[in-house]
């Protein structure tokens, strides 16, 4: 079983505190929840739904991604296996360790991908070839 095991990637339930009043919904991430210190924000939007995102893999950096308004799916690869998971809720979001090729896809009208990182932007880090990545597996 090559690392990481895909289905041990979580989808995790981030707190919401519903409205009492009828006024909506409010998530909170506070700096305990996620698994690193959140060291930059992006955010992806306006994506056409026949455009992929991503496509490289990340030698340290780990990530938690959202879909804050619409959905999009995002395809998982540790270098063995592949799973495809679908954000659609602004509630839940992916943990993604380092490691991992990933790609967005089937991006929805309106659909919001934020990101919460645990590094800021390197591209040193970035592994964007497929076979480059099969050979950091070793695979
Ligand atoms: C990821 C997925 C979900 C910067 O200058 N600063 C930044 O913080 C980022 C993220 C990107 N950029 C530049 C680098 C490229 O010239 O913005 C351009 C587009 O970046 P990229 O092609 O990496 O975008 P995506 O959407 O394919 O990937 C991004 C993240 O890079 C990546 O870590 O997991 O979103």
């Amino acid at each position: 079983m090559s690392y990481p095991n895909l289905e041990e990637i979580e989808l995790k339930e981030i707190p919401k505190i519903s409205d009492p009043d009828g006024r909506g919904n409010l998530s909170v991430v506070e700096r305990d929840f996620l698994p690193f210190v959140i060291k930059r924000v992006y955010y992806l939007y306006d994506v056409p739904s026949s455009s992929t995102r991503g496509g490289h893999a990340h030698k340290q950096l780990q990530q938690f991604l959202i879909a804050l308004s619409g959905s999009f799916d995002v395809v998982l690869d540790n270098g063995t296996n592949r799973r495809i998971i679908t954000l659609n809720r602004p509630d839940r979001g992916l943990l993604i360790p380092n490691g991992v090729w990933r790609e967005l896809e089937n991006f929805s009208s309106g659909a919001v991908c934020l990101s919460l990182v645990s590094a800021e932007y390197d591209e040193n880090d970035y592994i964007r070839k497929y076979k480059e990545f099969k050979l950091f597996k070793g695979a």
